[in-house]
């Protein structure tokens, strides 16, 4: 379990904090990665195609033995099982995992690029990147980046409190 990752979530279709809630404990169920730290939920308006519902996001820290890709893999098997539709390229979707960072890694592959390439520019990644991710803090969110649209819906808690509590 000696490395450690951060997961950008987001979710804008049905009941999102259930779908977002469900992620987590998929994550934390696998034998080999542990969640350490949850951030807040935001509620955040739609970026890229922009004719869709608001979106909840939230990011998890991670620590786990898995390598990047098979990080990739899980977050994409749980992706599927929440019953993710990939009609439209920046579309809607009950859940959207993504990759933020692996260590310090960087990976460029046709399959996984870490850092997430897009991450710098949307403020729905870094905010709660940034509460739960001392190594973000050095990252500035870039002037062309809209400052607004990412709103607190849920206060961060614990990491048991998430994954159990029913609300
Ligand atoms: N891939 C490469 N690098 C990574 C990584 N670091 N993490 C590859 C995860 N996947 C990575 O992703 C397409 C391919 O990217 C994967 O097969 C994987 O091999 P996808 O999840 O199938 O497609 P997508 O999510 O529709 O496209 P993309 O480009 O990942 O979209 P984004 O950038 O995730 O944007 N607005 C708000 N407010 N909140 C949101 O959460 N999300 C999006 C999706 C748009 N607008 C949003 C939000
Ligand atoms: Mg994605």
């Amino acid at each position: 379990m000696n490395n450690t990752a951060y997961i950008g979530l987001g979710s804008n279709i049905g009941d999102r904090e259930r779908y977002l809630r469900q992620a987590v404990a998929m994550l934390a169920q696998h034998q080999h990665v542990t969640v350490t730290k949850v951030s807040s939920i935001y509620e955040t308006d739609p970026v890229g195609y922009e004719d869709q519902d608001q979106f909840l996001n939230m990011a998890v820290e991670v620590n786990t033995s898995l390598s990047p890709f098979e990080l990739l893999e899980l977050t994409q098997n749980i992706e599927a099982e929440l019953g993710r539709t990939r009609e439209v390229r920046w579309g809607p979707r009950t859940a959207d995992l993504d990759i933020l960072l692996y260590n310090r890694e960087n990976i460029e592959t046709e399959q996984l690029i870490v850092p997430h390439p897009r991450m710098y520019e949307r403020l729905f990644v870094l905010t709660p990147l940034k509460e739960i991710c001392p190594q973000a803090d050095n990252i500035t969110i870039s002037a062309e980046t809209k400052q607004e649209g990412v709103r607190v819906w849920k206060q961060k808690s614990g990491v048991d409190e998430f994954v159990h509590s029913e609300s």
